[in-house]
């Protein structure tokens, strides 16, 4: 197991498109990707909700995963690495367009995506590559801009998944990470135009809430010690909404739904109101598939049942349930990750593919006692992200990136002018050299807006450097929270007002306002001052 990057476990472990694109036929002169035979294939695979306290590359003490490793091992592993807006389709939108939540509309879970707006994957085809998605996609309207879409409908199913395949429903029999690496490997095989260059987005539904393994995993882990995290009893003193949320595994994680405790008698009831959809869950398993799944909850329910587990002991053995879940569901993602590498190795797609390996926001693994994502704090504004570009790079990177990244990343990577509207910057030299140009940011900015909305995280919004983050929650709640990361790496003491910081807090304040002029977002200046 790999001791790099410990820092990071601290737990256990066109517009006017056409006058923009330069055409494929001379893209690969006139790119600054240029001097390369043929045009470099992109595979995108993103997970949804992977923390990178559970890959063994950023130093993960809970988790072997030796095939994602592969992508770091010959390539790169960014340790600073994060989202815009902590939470699915927003991270989505980011990801196609290059842009901030407030420019490209999808500002929360419950929003429609403009499907006419400009992406990156219609950049690419109108360069003359081959676009496709297959898995997660979570944008609600039609996918735009792609040769090839095969999409999960909404948050999508564990167990004999219905995809929409180019508009066309099928359940697809299997288990969800097996079932998208396998539409995915066939596009590769048999579905593409293969005198074009790729670019392929694989998205995971794994490992989302419910966290359900596949049956060969099961059990995998239930051997293995988990200490609790450092903080997993915190108690939100000086950060009022860190306190208001209900994302914690004590009070908000379902024993029905979130746990498997569905038992055969229907004696275990629970008050969220997540019950039945546990239930219909597990209905949709075919025979074989329940009785593996029965063989491994049965006499796990059975043995809760007669515990009569309460308070903190209750608590703890739910945090090692939904961990042991968790983890079984790496497995699969891993090894299936492991099946993508080899095709590409075994197919001559090794050395002219780049490699991405990310997931829409990072997870909360017990830290702050949580589940779920949302706020800024470390471990869900930060996400996981390796790359291997072939004769790149091979190593660490500490710059600041952010999913906004790869849409101008990956135009410049295929010879295309990077539109002036997109916001994020291309990390391609990094790919290159390791190296940030001058220029590169040393500060990033954050909005998160769905509230009212589920897990009750408020609105907020800030900047973090390398050392120090600045937040403001608003709306049914007006709170400024500033960190020394350096100091309080969990984010336990809000330092806001305090003595001895007015000068970095204001220094920080001035960035923010900066950052927010830059990047147009008018709502929050307006909040600054509220
Ligand atoms: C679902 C989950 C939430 C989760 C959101 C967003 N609830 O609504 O726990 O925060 O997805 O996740 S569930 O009862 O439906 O499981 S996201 O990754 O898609 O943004
Ligand atoms: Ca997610």
């Amino acid at each position: 197991m790999k001791t790099v990057l410990k820092h990071l476990t601290g737990i256990g472990g066109g517009i006017a498109v056409g006058l923009l694109v330069i055409p494929a036929a001379c893209s690969q002169r006139t790119g600054k990707d240029a001097g390369r035979d043929k045009p470099m294939n992109i595979l995108y695979i993103m997970c949804d909700d992977h923390s990178y306290q559970t890959i063994s590359a950023y130093g993960s003490r809970l988790i072997e995963t030796p095939n994602i490793d592969r992508i770091a091992d010959s390539g790169m592993i960014f340790t600073n690495s994060f989202v815009a807006n902590s939470v699915s389709a927003p991270s989505r939108a980011c990801l196609l367009t290059g842009k901030h939540s407030h420019k490209n509309g999808m500002t929360d879970n419950t929003k429609i995506f403009d499907g006419s707006q400009q992406t990156f994957p219609k950049l690419l085809r109108q360069a003359g590559y081959q676009t496709a998605i297959v898995g997660k996609w979570h944008l609600v309207s039609e996918p735009t801009g792609f040769d090839y879409w095969n999409i999960l409908i909404g948050q999508g199913e564990y167990y004999n998944p219905t995809f929409i395949d180019n508009g066309e429903k099928k359940v697809v029999k299997g288990y969800a990470t097996e079932v998208t690496t396998d539409l995915a490997l066939q596009w590769l095989e048999s579905g593409r135009d293969t005198t074009k260059p790729f670019c392929l987005l694989l998205h995971h539904k794994a490992p989302h809430r419910t966290w359900m393994p596949d049956t060969v995993d099961l059990g995998a882990f239930d051997n293995m010690e988990l200490p609790l995290p450092e903080n997993f009893y915190d108690d939100y003193r000086g950060r009022p909404a860190a306190a208001a949320q209900e994302m914690e595994i004590a009070r908000h994680m379902d024993l029905v739904y979130d746990l498997k405790m569905a038992d055969k008698e229907g004696e275990i009831h629970t008050d969220t109101g997540l019950e039945e959809y546990g239930r219909a869950m597990y209905d949709r398993m075919d025979p074989d598939q329940k009785k593996a799944w029965d063989a491994y909850y049965d006499p796990i329910i059975e043995e809760f049942k007669k515990s009569g587990l309460s308070g903190d002991e209750l608590t703890e053995w739910k945090y090692r349930r939904y961990m042991l879940d968790y983890l079984s569901v790496i497995r699969s993602v891993d090894r299936n990750v492991g099946k993508v590498i080899d095709y590409l190795q075994e197919n001559g797609l090794w050395d002219n593919t780049i490699i991405v390996y990310t997931s829409d926001q990072g997870f909360y693994m017990g830290e702050h006692g949580w589940f779920d994502k949302r706020f800024m704090y470390e471990e869900s504004f930060r996400t996981p992200m390796l790359v291997r570009y072939p004769g790149g790079y091979r190593g660490e990177v500490d710059a600041l990136v952010q999913n906004i990244d790869h849409a101008p990343t990956f135009l410049e990577v295929a010879g295309v002018q990077v539109p002036e509207d997109i916001q994020g910057d291309s990390y391609l030299s990094l790919l290159k050299d390791g190296k940030a140009p001058e220029e590169w940011r040393d500060v990033l900015y954050y909005h998160y807006y769905e509230y009212p909305g589920e897990h009750a995280v408020r609105r907020h919004y800030g900047i973090r450097t390398d050392r120090y983050k600045l937040m403001h929650f608003y709306g049914d709640i007006d709170s400024w929270e500033l960190y020394d990361l350096k100091e309080d790496p969990h984010e336990m003491h809000n330092v806001y007002g305090e003595e001895g910081y007015g000068k970095i807090q204001q220094k920080l304040y001035d960035e923010l306002v900066e950052l927010q002029k830059q990047y147009e977002d008018t709502t929050a200046l307006k909040e600054n001052m509220q």
